[in-house]
């Protein structure tokens, strides 16, 4: 008999008093089958669109309350034909999944300043987005980045929900860390400090089962080109070498992604569906509500590729979790943004906001290669021995990396490019935009990047090695803090079609120059002692490319993404061209949020999936919370616990006391799952409506 239906028919007729204790590990696929739909309700308090990085956390923590109805609608498939290639993390590099339909495969425009090329940009479209086909890298912007971001938004309601200590907190609160075995800490010379990171949140932070001795030698390398190592990054000085943290669960060596840690480990709720295959196409509103607040009251999708167009209302919310291409797009299509892009597109104004899009921010990168005569990543998978197929080897993502201040990399010049980029700042403004508000925003942007950033510890250039091709290690660096901003806009009125994506990437006279410098420095590590004992020779660029100009020839014709851009719904004040507010909201709408890395006004010195996570979980926090106080004032006795529980994070406490005093914890065995709740009703409920429904026959 199958585990789940022995379960259910062992809980009998006093099913309803017990705390049902179910072995999900047995039967992942069959409770999987639940949340993961094929039908949907005709409407749902909460809509959620895309079931990415972002979108699966939201779906998971929204339908902690039992009394809230969430869907998420995915525009990509579910994966599961994948779902090795996903989980094994150095299939990464060994079978991409970019060939699969599980990428977007976007194009840029032609930029400028790469000799008018079209870049690729890859981006995950499948549960889980781009968290599904990343690199793994799992690391932290720092503190004094978080709280530019915050200081941004002046004395907005909820601003201080974007300091540091609020997102550390809600980082912290999606992460289970767990410290690398003895041996790969000695070879890889791995130092952390468990204090700065989570212990029960669904997604893992840990080290590959494998390593290599050009990792160990990673930092001190560092040192010998005057590079600090630093002990912890994660705890809010995010600078200096070290081995990052990868998302991998170390119990099994597979990828940990949102969809593995805020999804799948779910008991069935009834009241959360996730439907793949799902193409949102627009947000509709409804035509009574009033200009300047517009009422979403529906999200239009696609079934079929755009062959057909259906609807699910929306009772409450709709929050776009569609990512920093995605979820700009959305607004557009739906006729929300500025004037002359809907206009060009032929797109009818529905509310009028002229940031949507605008502030795209990427980091642009470039690599060095030498070939070596050790064994690789690449080279041990490409003899197909005994290590190619065991899991711990598969396991090996590259990790070491380094985040070098403007000082390490200009010395006493760092203070000449500040002065610089701020006699230029008013041009440069004034070049990104046309609408008073939008320059207003380029500036704040402007001003906060130079002076707050690239004038302190904050790394403006991010170093990274690699070996996981046969022959070869590469050393890369990648600009962190671009001063050239882009923007994400639409040509067309078919939501179908691809947005326009143009990063303007080494526009601005200041980015050559730092990303100048920072390829500069990864020759020189792969120079310096000890590391230069595993190359051989220099094979990229070689010795052709070594005059400034030779340089920067090379760099605008062979640099490509670091895969994180933001800040496209960036979160500033109306005046200055936002497109959210400190609570999320989308200006001028009612009842739509927006919730992923489009959010941040500015690029933050890291890989984007802890804080895209933390933006997350904050999100959810912060909506839970707010329904919550309305259902208090609305039903409770508004006197006795207007405060929501700080974290908010499992209970609906307050809001339902007819739920909450059953309520139990069932997670993962592994604590996985941890911080999630389930109210068993829900879960008895479904159960039984299951057997009913003849699911399982
Ligand atoms: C190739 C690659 C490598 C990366 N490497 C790393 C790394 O090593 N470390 C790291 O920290 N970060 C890395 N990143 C970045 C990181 O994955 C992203 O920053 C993060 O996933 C962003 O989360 P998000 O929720 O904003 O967007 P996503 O995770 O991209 O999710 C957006 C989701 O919305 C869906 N969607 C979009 N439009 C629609 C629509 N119209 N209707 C329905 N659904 C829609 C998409 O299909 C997708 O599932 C990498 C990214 C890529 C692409
Ligand atoms: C890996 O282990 C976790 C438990 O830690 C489990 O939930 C998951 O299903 C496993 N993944 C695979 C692919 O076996
Ligand atoms: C639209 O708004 C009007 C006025 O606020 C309201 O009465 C009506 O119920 C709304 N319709 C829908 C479909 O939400
Ligand atoms: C790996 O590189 C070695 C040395 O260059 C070469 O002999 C071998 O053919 C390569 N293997 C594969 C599978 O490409
Ligand atoms: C390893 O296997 C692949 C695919 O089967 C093959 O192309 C390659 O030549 C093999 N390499 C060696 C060194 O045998
Ligand atoms: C950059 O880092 C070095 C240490 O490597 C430090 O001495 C210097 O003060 C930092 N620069 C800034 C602007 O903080
Ligand atoms: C619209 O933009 C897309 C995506 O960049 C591009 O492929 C297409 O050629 C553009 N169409 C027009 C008419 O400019
Ligand atoms: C720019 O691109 C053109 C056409 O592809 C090419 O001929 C030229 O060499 C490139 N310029 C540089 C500096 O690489
Ligand atoms: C906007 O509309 C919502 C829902 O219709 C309403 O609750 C809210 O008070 C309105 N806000 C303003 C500023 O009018
Ligand atoms: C609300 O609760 C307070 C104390 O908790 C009590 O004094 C008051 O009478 C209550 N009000 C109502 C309307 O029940
Ligand atoms: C108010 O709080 C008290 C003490 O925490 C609790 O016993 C009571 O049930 C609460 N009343 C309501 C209406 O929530
Ligand atoms: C989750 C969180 O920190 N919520 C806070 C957001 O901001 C409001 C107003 O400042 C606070 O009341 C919440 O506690
Ligand atoms: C337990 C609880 O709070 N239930 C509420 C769920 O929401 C509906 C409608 O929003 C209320 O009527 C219930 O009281």
């Amino acid at each position: 008999m199958r585990p789940l239906l022995s379960a259910v028919l062992a809980l009998g007729a006093s099913a309803v008093l017990a705390v049902p204790v179910i072995d999900e590990a047995s039967e992942p696929k069959l409770l999987r089958a639940r949340n993961i739909v094929t039908e949907i309700q005709d409407e749902y308090d909460f809509v959620i669109v895309g079931g990415g990085l972002a979108g699966l956390v939201l779906g998971g923590r929204l339908s902690e309350d039992s009394n809230h109805t969430v869907l998420v609608l995915e525009a990509g498939s579910n994966g599961d034909e994948f779902r090795d290639r996903i989980n094994t993390p150095a299939d990464a590099y060994f079978e991409s999944l970019w060939p699969t339909p599980l990428n977007w495969a976007y194009n840029t425009t032609p930029q400028v300043g790469m000799n008018n090329s079209q870049m690729n940009w890859p981006r995950g479209k499948t549960l889980g987005g781009s968290s599904a086909i990343n690199g793994m890298y799992m690391n932290r912007p720092g503190e004094i980045e978080v709280d530019a971001w915050k200081n941004m938004l002046g004395d907005m309601d909820g601003a201080d929900n974007w300091s540091w200590d609020s997102l550390f907190a809600a980082m912290k609160k999606s992460e289970t860390f767990s410290p690398p075995t003895q041996e790969i800490a000695q070879e890889a010379a791995i130092t952390y400090d468990t204090s700065s990171h989570g212990s029960k949140g669904p997604i893992h932070m840990s080290y590959p089962g494998y390593t290599f001795p050009i990792v160990g030698a990673w930092s001190n390398a560092m040192q010998s080109v005057g590079i600090p190592i630093s002990h912890d990054t994660y705890g809010g000085e995010n600078w200096g070498a070290y081995v990052s943290t990868s998302a991998i669960n170390p119990t099994n060596w597979t990828r940990s992604y949102s969809r593995s840690g805020y999804l799948d480990p779910l008991p069935p709720r009834t009241n959360y569906d996730v439907l793949a295959d799902a193409y949102v196409t627009r947000i509709l509103f409804n035509s009574s509500s009033k200009a300047g607040n517009l009422s979403a009251n529906a999200v239009e999708y696609s079934p079929d590729g755009g062959a057909s167009k259906l609807t699910v209302k929306v009772k409450k919310e709709v929050i776009l979790a569609g990512g920093s291409v995605g979820s700009p797009a959305i607004l557009l299509y739906s006729g929300v943004g500025p004037k002359d892009v809907l206009d060009a597109a032929g797109v009818d104004v529905v509310s009028e906001l002229p940031g949507v899009g605008h502030h795209l921010q990427d980091h642009l990168s470039a690599t060095v290669q030498w070939s070596t005569d050790q064994a690789t990543a690449g080279s041990l998978y490409a003899d197909n021995g005994s290590e190619s197929t065991n899991a711990a080897f598969l396991s090996y993502v590259n990790s070491a990396v380094a985040y070098i201040n403007a000082t390490n990399i200009f010395g006493a010049g760092a203070e000449d490019l500040k002065n610089t980029i701020l006699s230029q700042l008013d041009s440069a403004a004034a070049a990104a935009g046309t609408d008073e508000t939008v320059v207003a925003g380029y500036k704040a942007i402007y001003e906060t990047t130079v002076n707050k950033i690239f004038s302190s510890p904050i790394g403006q250039i991010e170093l990274l090695i690699g070996n996981n091709l046969n022959g070869t290690i590469n050393i890369g660096a990648s600009l962190q803090h671009p001063f050239s901003h882009g923007q994400v806009s639409i040509n067309s009125s078919n939501p179908m079609d691809y947005p326009v994506i143009n990063p303007n990437y080494l526009t601005h006279p200041a980015d050559i120059q730092i990303l100048r410098e920072g390829i500069k420095t990864a020759r020189r590590l792969g120079e310096a002692p000890p590391l230069a004992d595993s190359m051989t020779k220099e094979v990229w660029p070689g010795s052709d490319v070594e005059s400034d100009d030779e340089w920067d020839d090379w760099l605008r014709e062979v640099s490509f993404t670091e895969y994180h851009p933001s800040s496209t719904c960036a979160m500033m004040p109306l005046e200055q061209g936002g497109v959210v507010d400190a609570n999320l909201r989308v200006y001028g709408l009612a009842n739509v949020r927006v919730a992923d890395a489009s959010v941040p006004p500015i690029a933050f010195s890291a890989h984007l999936m802890s804080s895209t996570y933390g933006i997350a979980e904050q999100a959810s926090t912060l909506i839970r919370n707010y329904y919550n106080i309305d259902l208090i004032s609305k039903s409770h006795n508004s006197t006795n616990s207007t405060k929501p529980s700080k974290t908010g994070s499992d209970k609906s406490a307050a809001s339902s006391s007819s739920t909450t005093s059953t309520a139990a914890s069932a997670s993962t065995t592994n604590g996985s799952d941890g911080g999630f709740s389930v109210q068993p009703w829900t879960f008895i409920s479904t159960i039984l409506a299951f057997v009913a429904l003849e699911y399982f026959l």
